[in-house]
């Protein structure tokens, strides 16, 4: 994981979607803002998301990693942001100008620069009505989110190192966190879905955040294991379900397209 040579700042039109990777580096090529198919009329038409007027400009480095969450928000909900990306060699120049020195943190308007990736989330999800339909899918909502959060905390404490300087234990690191952690959260956030959602959601019968953070997990263990869903039938459900959104599915193919370019 890791940068090429510039800081990149990038308009995110409904139109306009890039490629992210959690683990490996881009260079500069690969991260010019190029135009991709619209996504399609119809669904945006048929869409009850807000398209809010703001102006968001989301600061976080060049990989998905704690920013990805906030993207697919804005990507569902087809909202228009800058997408800054920093690359790690900038870093030390550009942390005084975020409020804790830390990635991501997200300007909207004029206002106070907003800092804590899952607060900013929350912050989304509630404009772009991804937040529940009320308080009780609200509360449902959150603590999927807080489960989700614990697992991928798991993922960087000790995934991310090995992604990073891959050591001599790499391989069996990935297979104990996947025997151990993998199992015990996956299996939750399974018996969650089971509880809470229908017709394959996380939370009652439409897309929320919940869903876009299982979604995101996800992804990152198939990277891990691409078999790993196997096991998991209701988090391969819930994945085909959630990718059914025309807005995600545009986001998530033209990322995935371009990062085989
Ligand atoms: N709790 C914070 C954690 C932020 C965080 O750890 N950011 C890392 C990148 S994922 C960072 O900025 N690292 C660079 C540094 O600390 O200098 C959040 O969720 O936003």
């Amino acid at each position: 994981m890791g940068c090429g040579s510039s800081k990149t700042n990038k308009v995110i039109e409904p139109e306009t979607k890039i490629e992210i990777d959690v683990s490996e580096e881009h260079d500069d090529n690969e991260n010019k803002n190029e135009q991709s198919p619209s996504p399609p009329n119809n669904e945006l038409k048929k869409s009850s998301l807000a398209i809010s007027s703001k102006n968001y400009k989301l600061n976080y480095f060049d990989f998905t990693g704690r920013a990805e969450l906030l993207r697919l928000i804005f990507a569902v909900s087809n909202t228009p942001f800058t997408d800054q990306r920093i690359k790690f060699k900038d870093w030390k120049n550009e942390k005084k100008n975020a409020p804790l020195e830390q990635l991501p943190y997200l300007e909207v308007d004029d206002n106070p620069i907003l800092v804590q990736s899952m607060a900013i989330a929350r912050y989304l999800a509630k404009e772009m009505n991804l937040a529940g339909r009320d308080t009780y899918d609200q509360v449902r909502v959150d603590l999927v989110l807080d489960l989700c959060k614990e697992f991928t905390d798991c993922f960087s404490i000790y995934i991310v190192p090995e992604m990073l300087n891959p050591t001599d234990e790499k391989e069996e690191i990935i297979q104990h966190f996947i025997d151990i952690l993998a199992l015990r959260y996956l299996k939750n956030i399974e018996t969650l879905i089971e509880n809470f959602g229908q017709n394959n959601y996380a939370v009652g019968d439409q897309l929320t955040v919940a869903d876009l953070f299982i979604h995101d997990l996800v992804t990152n263990m198939i990277k891990l294991n691409s078999a790993i869903l196997e096991n998991y039938p209701k988090l391969k459900k819930h994945k085909s379900q959630v990718e059914e959104n025309e807005n995600l599915k545009f986001y998530l193919d033209t990322r995935d397209r371009k990062k085989l370019e």
